[in-house]
């Protein structure tokens, strides 16, 4: 069928926006991949005999991944089945502002109605979907997917795993904590119960001799993964916005709320048994947390191996030397206040409103933690390169959409916005962080 013979539109409840006509197909264009995503109450079981009386995705938590190819345009018809609003975000895919599944952009899907997401999505990589509406509850009940974009000319690997890693405060039975509570607030959210793929602390598996590719996401609502495969080297090929230049070779990597890479493990040798580890990481919370283990990797019989890694991967141009002259401060700061205890600012503000950006003007942002904390900073619909940290070059350039913002840090980024006016955002990615306030709207204008 037709691109421009859609029937979607009777679905349409949502009164449309002006923007909305850029979204549409292009009559030209291949047949759309269709997806129907449902959000929903979903018992969710962890473990035997834990079960979580959470939400889902079509009923399953991670919820299904949606795989599209780059340059595809892709349909996602979504229906609200919950008893509250609720909204999609594409995390890192850089779709029209009117896609973009925030609050700035569109009413939230009220309970019982469809929403016609549509968009092409221009980058191949790792990305996620979640909602943009109470997402410290949403996200916490179990609302997160994988969304993962194909291009024509990828690494040859024996297999691909993609691991969504979260963590789940709840008792032995699965009852879900009660929210909001002070350290809650300070800290964000963090549980003891440690999921990969919505399962805890599961047993993977790979083939002696055999290079996998691993997509790794981070949903947890707060916590920073400090990834270790029990100390093993792997090499890391991607980040948020695709492939890096070459591959890393290491035995950690930190990822923050929101975060992704893809890395490639193996060959290993028969008979290892490696833990996957979060590795102490310290980011001025509450509660200290040492090592803790999301996972185990067995290594089974050995397998023949096709895998064919090239030594350069792709080009990305640096938009600006490390010490460009920025033309935007961002800071973010932490206070007290009499009305909320603790105020999670934007200059100086909660839900900052910052100054329009203009549509081809390279952006230089110092980016300002001014506050004792870490804050993974995101901004939507965008890659940026980090051009320095507290004056530093990173160990490789990258595309990115979200940063970690060490305390008393500042770092450098650069971006350029593309003919995709609309109402955008950036936010700490640590949900009650962002829910009080620590985020900055902006206007993309012509
Ligand atoms: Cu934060």
């Amino acid at each position: 069928m037709k691109a421009n013979h859609h029937s979607h539109h009777a679905l349409h409840t949502f009164t449309p926006d002006p923007m909305e006509a850029a979204a549409a197909p292009d009559p030209s264009a291949p047949p759309a991949v269709r997806i129907a995503l449902e959000a929903k109450a979903t018992n969710w079981e962890v473990s035997p005999g834990v079960t979580i009386s959470g939400y889902g995705y079509n009923g399953q938590v991670p919820g299904p991944v949606i795989e599209a190819t780059q340059g595809e345009p892709i349909e996602i018809a979504f229906t609200n089945n919950l008893s509250e609003p609720t909204l999609i975000h594409w995390h890192g895919l850089r779709v029209p502002a009117a896609m973009d599944g925030t609050q700035a952009t569109q009413r939230p899907v009220a309970p019982g109605e469809t929403f016609v997401y549509r968009f092409t999505p221009p980058d191949a990589g790792t990305f996620w979907y979640h909602p943009h509406a109470n997402e410290t509850e949403q996200l916490e009940k179990g609302l997160y997917g994988a969304f993962i974009v194909r291009g024509a000319d990828e690494p040859v690997v024996d297999r691909e795993q993609i691991l969504v890693f979260d963590d789940v405060d709840a008792d032995k039975q699965g009852r879900l904590s009660k929210f909001g509570g002070f350290r809650e607030r300070h800290d964000g959210r963090e549980g003891d119960i440690r999921l990969i793929n919505g399962k805890a602390e599961p047993e993977l598996t790979i083939a002696a001799g055999q290079v996998e590719r691993w997509r790794i996401i981070n949903a947890s609502s707060a916590r920073y993964i400090r990834l270790s495969l029990g100390g093993a080297t792997f090499r890391i090929i991607g980040t948020d916005g695709g492939l890096i230049e070459a591959p890393v070779e290491a035995t950690e990597v930190l990822l923050p709320t929101a975060d992704r890479v893809d890395i490639l493990v193996g060959p290993l040798e028969e008979g290892q048994t490696l833990s996957i580890d979060s590795l102490r990481y310290l980011r001025s919370t509450m509660k200290v947390r040492g090592k803790e283990r999301f996972g185990t990797l067995k290594v089974g019989p050995a397998k023949p191996s096709i895998a064919s890694i090239p030594s350069r991967l792709r080009t990305i141009e640096p938009l600006a030397p490390i010490d460009a002259t920025p033309t935007r401060n961002v800071k973010f700061s932490v206070g007290l206040s009499l009305r909320n205890i603790i105020d999670f600012n934007v200059n100086g503000e909660t839900h900052h409103t910052d100054k329009p950006v203009k549509v081809g003007e390279l952006q230089i942002w110092d980016v300002e933690n001014a506050s004792l904390m870490d804050h993974p900073f995101h901004l939507h619909g965008f890659f940026f390169q980090v051009l320095s940290i507290d004056g530093k070059a990173p160990a490789f350039r990258s595309w990115e959409d979200v940063v970690n913002l060490p305390p008393r840090t500042t770092v450098k980024i650069a971006w350029i916005p593309e003919d995709r006016p609309g109402k955008w955002m950036y936010h700490c990615h640590i949900l009650e962080h962002h829910e009080a306030g620590m985020m900055g709207h902006f206007d993309l204008v012509r």
